[in-house]
């Protein structure tokens, strides 16, 4: 598989569907941690730590990634921060944890419909690289 890093670079910013479509309507597989009426939280296929999750929005609405955020986006974006810390409990992850958005080909966005990670259950270092 190629690195992170060679999969955003290779990715161009679309609104064409993501592999997350698939995984929302239940065509491919993915382990599912946490689910309500807007968004759905799985482990991450590459997982770059003990625990891995990503949190999407089952809709997309034009967010294909937080640049891309217009007001209305506003509820959307606080329910997937706070989804992020009712599955972080879930998981245990009672000495902290780390949330990453990352944008763009810079921020080394790789699938362009917006998720947060939610990374944990090891020391965290910074800076991020
Ligand atoms: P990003 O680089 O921020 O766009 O992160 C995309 C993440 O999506 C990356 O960590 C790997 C993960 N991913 C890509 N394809 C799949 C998949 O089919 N299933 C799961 N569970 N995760 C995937």
């Amino acid at each position: 598989m190629a690195s992170e890093k060679e999969a955003a670079l290779a990715a161009a910013p679309s609104d064409s569907p993501t592999i997350f479509d698939k995984i929302i309507n239940k065509e491919i597989p993915a382990t599912v941690v946490y689910e309500d009426d807007k968004v759905l939280a799985f482990r991450d296929i590459a997982p770059q730590a003990p625990t891995h999750i990503l949190i999407i929005p089952k809709k997309r609405d034009g967010l294909t990634g937080l640049s891309k955020a217009e007001e209305r986006h506003t509820e959307i974006l606080g329910h997937l921060l706070y989804t992020a810390k009712l599955v972080a409990k879930q998981e245990g992850l009672e000495d902290g944890f780390r949330i990453v958005i990352n944008d763009g080909p810079q921020g080394c966005q790789s699938v362009y419909h917006i998720h947060v990670h939610l990374i944990g259950g090891r020391q965290m270092n910074w800076p991020p690289g």
